[in-house]
């Protein structure tokens, strides 16, 4: 039933959401602005310049372009810091065996993620190969919850978004899905993801058998 599979990056295929969050707390530290992990799931799947935004409206505070330019890139820097050594031992539960059962079922796989580090944090965890199609923070133009991002994969894999599966791990990352017509598997809480067709904690145990019946009623 499932004709592709449109997964997220940071939080969803690689355990990278939490360096994303140290990374901006170290800048929110430093602005003494007052942020919290509450504050941070609301940044998840959201660009570096609107994740900033965000960060600067929670402190109530104005910076000139200029600065907040300088600021982008000093969260970067850390940010890059922090994974500098990441292997694939940070790749999420289930992850390597669900993408071997779609390969096998030759389901075509691709990226759809806000980053613009995702090439970079791929090949890390040397994952590169895995996908037919990566659509990153490079290619688009409006990020989550707008829906490019999905629509540009599933148009490269010659996918219709309704037999599409979208995997994300962010708010803003399932409401671009439902945007576009995807179906949707949160993966986290239920308290966040709740709007996803499916939640899930991970994909271990998962099968693309039991998927296609949950979402295609
Ligand atoms: P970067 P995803 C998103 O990736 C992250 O969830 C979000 O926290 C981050 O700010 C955004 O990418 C931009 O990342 O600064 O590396 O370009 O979850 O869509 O894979
Ligand atoms: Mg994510």
């Amino acid at each position: 039933m499932t004709e592709a599979c449109i997964f997220d990056l940071d939080g969803v295929i690689v355990d990278t959401a939490k360096y994303h969050f140290k990374a901006w707390q170290r800048l929110a530290d430093l602005l003494e602005i007052p942020f919290t992990e509450e504050d941070n799931e609301k940044m998840k799947g959201i660009s570096r310049v609107a994740s900033l935004d965000r960060l600067i409206a929670l402190g109530e505070k104005t910076y000139s372009n200029k600065d907040k330019e300088k600021f982008c890139l000093t969260k970067n820097v850390w940010y890059l810091e922090y994974v500098s050594d990441i292997n694939q031992s940070e790749v999420l539960p289930g992850i390597i065996d669900f993408i071997a059962q779609l390969k096998k079922k030759s389901i075509k796989i691709a990226l759809g993620s806000a980053s613009k580090n995702a090439r970079k944090i791929l090949s890390l965890v040397e994952l590169t190969e895995a996908f037919d199609i990566i659509v990153d923070g490079n290619d688009v133009i409006n990020s989550k919850p707008d829906p490019e991002v999905f629509l540009k994969g599933a148009e490269a894999l010659s996918s219709s978004p309704s037999r599409t599966i979208v995997f994300e791990d962010s708010a803003k990352g399932i409401d671009a899905a439902k945007a576009g017509g995807f179906r949707t598997v949160g993966i986290g809480q239920d308290i966040h993801l709740g709007h996803a067709d499916i939640v899930v904690e991970d994909l271990r145990q998962m099968t693309i058998e039991d998927l296609d019946k949950q979402l295609y009623i």
